[in-house]
């Protein structure tokens, strides 16, 4: 059975004291409320609160991400953060290619490539972001690009390799927008993705590889979203800033 997993990614937010706070409460609410072990719950925080988080994660159900990865493993890069930094937390996950780091920072395929690379090479998961805007939608090119996306920065990786991520779709126009992708709209791009992984790397990569939801997750759609066969899980941005909201919608499988 392949892992569910509910990913926060708290994005440029928090101050360290009210990231720490938050991280306390969802330890104490995931270590008293949440008996569904076939959940990982992970906080993707800035780089910053990622060492001091990991002090109140390590020993609990938690996992920790950051949210990018310089593709070089090391130099001068200044301002930068390497995967050998990550790993020395220890951090276990790394979001790559979210939609708004393509859009503000020109992450492009060929960077994703290499991060991807990186990431692996340090064995860290990549959280890999993939997701279409409004007007492509809108065309009914959506299925076409996001496996474009896929095709483009991952399917250099042996099946071995591809086994060891996790893929994110969130669709742009859902992205803090308040509009959720319908159930519908989630199960028939997730089905997609894996029948699509299932062409180049076979059945049994395609049904272990963790495909999750993310735009809009509240703890009023999580429920029927997550009960979708090919949907495993959230990758959370405004509701995870939320104690109480993020644990909730881990505690919907
Ligand atoms: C999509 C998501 C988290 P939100 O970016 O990655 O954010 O839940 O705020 O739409």
């Amino acid at each position: 059975m392949r892992q569910n997993i509910v990913a926060g990614n708290w994005k440029m937010n928090n101050t360290l004291d009210e990231g720490l706070k938050l991280t306390s409460e969802v330890v104490n609410m995931v270590q008293d409320e949440l008996t569904n072990n076939n959940v990982q719950v992970i906080l993707g925080c800035p780089f910053v609160h990622l060492t001091s988080v990991q002090k109140l994660t390590n020993g609990t159900k938690l996992a920790l991400s950051a949210q990018n990865c310089h593709e070089e493993a090391k130099g001068a890069y200044t301002g930068e953060i390497s995967a050998t930094m990550l790993k020395s937390v220890p951090v276990q996950y790394v979001i790559i290619g979210h939609s708004e780091r393509r859009q503000y920072f020109g992450e492009s395929h060929d960077t994703l490539t290499k991060k991807t690379d990186t990431l692996l090479a340090h064995n860290l998961t990549p959280i890999f972001c993939c997701g279409e805007s409004l007007d492509i939608r809108e065309k009914g090119e959506h299925v076409a690009y996001v496996c474009n996306q896929l095709k483009d920065s991952l399917f250099h990786l042996s099946a071995e390799d591809f086994a060891r991520l996790v893929i994110a779709y969130e669709p742009i126009w859902a992205i803090g927008t308040g509009v959720t992708a319908s159930n519908e709209q989630a199960q028939e791009m997730h089905l997609a993705i894996r029948s699509f992984i299932a062409d180049k790397y076979g059945k049994e990569v395609a049904e272990g590889t963790p495909i999750l939801y993310g735009g809009s997750v509240k703890p009023d759609n999580a429920k029927a979203l997550f009960a979708c066969p090919d949907v495993d899980g959230g990758l959370v941005g405004g509701a995870s800033l939320k104690s109480r909201d993020f644990v909730d919608i881990a505690k919907s499988f």
